[in-house]
């Protein structure tokens, strides 16, 4: 109710239709999505976790198996553009690696 977000500085009955000061919007957060591939070894996504995401390993370990058991799995949640430069980073260090490890992102159903 009274968060930074929600204040609109208008009141019950005063009839102010604009908000008395700038009211800012909960940011969209979108998804880095992590996607399952039959090459990359199972180490190496273990340490992309860890190092992009601050992942301890035995959360890493968790994610990496679940992303290999059901095709697809959320790596971490970010506002669009920090999400946007983890995924674009990702692929790229897989690239590098000559791995087909490939990550997309995809915006929360959280309004
Ligand atoms: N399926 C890969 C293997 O068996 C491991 C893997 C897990 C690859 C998660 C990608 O996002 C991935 N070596």
């Amino acid at each position: 109710m009274s968060d930074d977000y929600e204040q609109t500085g208008a009141r019950l009955g005063e009839g102010v239709v604009e908000p008395a000061e700038p009211v800012a919007k909960r940011p969209s957060l979108y998804k880095v999505v992590m996607l399952n591939d039959d090459f990359t070894p199972r180490e190496f996504v273990v340490d992309v976790l860890q190092k992009f995401f601050g992942m301890h390993r035995e959360k890493a370990y968790q994610i990496m198996m679940a992303v290999h058991r059901t095709g697809s799995g959320v790596a971490g949640i970010y506002v669009k553009e920090v999400a946007e430069t983890k995924s674009e980073q990702v692929n790229g260090f897989a690239q590098a690696h000559e791995f087909p490890l490939r990550t997309t992102i995809e915006e929360t159903d959280s309004d």
